[in-house]
């Protein structure tokens, strides 16, 4: 019985890899795509939908709890699992980086970081001992170091500053965390795209000790290139026996070229929230379901999809509901993106395992250049 956390890689392929994290509430299958529920719900989907999709784990936010219905109410009623009715693990992010990107009047000190809520304007402040309270209020399985994330482009002296900053409040969050079996605390690195930050970070959290470790600072406007650039030697300064998670990647090639880089875990609002705009992911790329040559269109978005949407619905109908506004529009396209995404994750998974990562790489970008149906 494995009532502990533990991580325990079965293949690699170059740097990729395949294996299990293992924590009291399931097993989590890597590389694992993890579905955004910020505020206790993977928008337009049950819970037994999600888990259909093939996901083992969901994220959730700290600052959004916190807001509403606040980490208080939630743990008298029980914890996050069971308010949101999802018994398999939930990761919870640590609340900085969305405080600096949706809060208003936000103030930062070595303490941490005060800000005015986005829902009503009401003052909180966060620091990295009340982030280890909310997540564990939370009951969540995987808490998130708190972190600064710095937007780029910023100057290096800038990027050095608030890395050595998250790397105090790393130190902060692991005394505040404890020790608290079964549940798991990870580190983030920071650094922005410079490769000595990364590294200075990398040991900084390797010095403290973690459960896993994050790849945060990463997807925030620097670009495909620039991203993959710090992928091919951020993970390889990290533990190899922990988990590594790339944080809010992203899009399907975004995530192929991780996973071929190392990384273990990712989560995006990306195939839920594009799923509620019209957008689908399929094998052959994006398709924009609110196009008018789908108006007439019998077949499904992709034949080969087993998806609720794909097997029972055609382009024509899905085209429809998205015009008219109707609800069950945004709930099939998020199916659609969420299931795509598993499969792509299994694929990577299998592809791994047989040794065979180069070749379904080659693949998924040959099906992409295609096109749409
Ligand atoms: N830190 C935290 N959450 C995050 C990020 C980060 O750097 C990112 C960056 N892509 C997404 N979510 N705590
Ligand atoms: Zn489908």
């Amino acid at each position: 019985m494995s009532q502990k956390f533990s991580f325990a890689l079965h293949a690699t392929d170059g740097a990729a890899r395949t294996g299990v994290i293992s924590t009291p509430r399931g097993e989590i299958r890597t590389p694992a795509f993890m579905p955004v529920g910020t505020a206790a719900t993977v928008k337009a989907m049950m819970p037994e939908s999600v888990r259909a999709t093939g996901a083992d784990i969901i994220l959730g936010n700290t600052y959004h709890l916190m807001l509403r219905p606040t980490a208080e109410r939630i743990d008298r009623l029980g914890g996050l699992h069971k308010f949101m009715n999802w018994e398999r693990p939930i990761l919870t992010d640590s609340g900085g980086f969305q405080v600096m990107s949706l809060a208003s009047l936000r103030k930062l000190t070595e303490e941490g970081v005060r800000f005015s809520s986005h829902i009503d304007g009401s003052k909180h402040m966060l620091t990295p001992e009340r982030s280890m309270e909310i997540q564990k209020l939370l009951g969540s399985d995987i808490v998130m170091a708190f972190d600064e994330c710095p937007a780029l482009p910023a100057t290096d002296d800038e990027v050095a500053k608030s890395m050595r900053l998250s790397m105090r409040w790393a130190q902060r969050s692991r005394d505040a965390f404890g020790d608290r079996p079964g549940h798991a605390l990870f580190g983030i690195m920071q650094g922005g795209v410079t490769r000595e930050l990364r590294e200075e970070s990398a040991e900084a959290l390797t010095r403290i000790g973690f459960d896993g470790y994050a790849v945060g600072g990463l997807a925030v406007g620097e670009g495909q290139e620039a991203m993959f650039g710090v992928l091919d030697y951020a993970p390889g300064f990290l533990p190899e026996d922990k988990p590594r998670y790339l944080m809010g990647v992203g899009k399907p090639d975004d995530i192929v070229g991780a996973v071929e880089r190392g990384i273990d875990m990712m989560d995006c609002v990306l195939p839920s929230r594009s799923g509620r705009t019209g957008q689908a992911w399929t094998r052959r790329g994006q398709v924009n379901i609110k196009n008018a040559r789908h108006q007439d269109d019998p077949r499904p978005l992709d034949e080969a999809c087993t998806c609720p949407a794909c097997r029972n619905y055609s382009r024509a109908y899905l085209h429809h509901v998205f015009r008219a506004g109707e609800m069950i529009s945004g709930m099939l396209l998020t199916w659609h993106n969420l299931h795509y995404y598993q499969e792509l994750m299994q694929g990577l998974r299998d592809a791994i395992a047989a040794g065979s990562l180069k070749q379904f790489v080659a693949d998924f970008h040959a099906q992409r250049a295609m096109g749409d149906i």
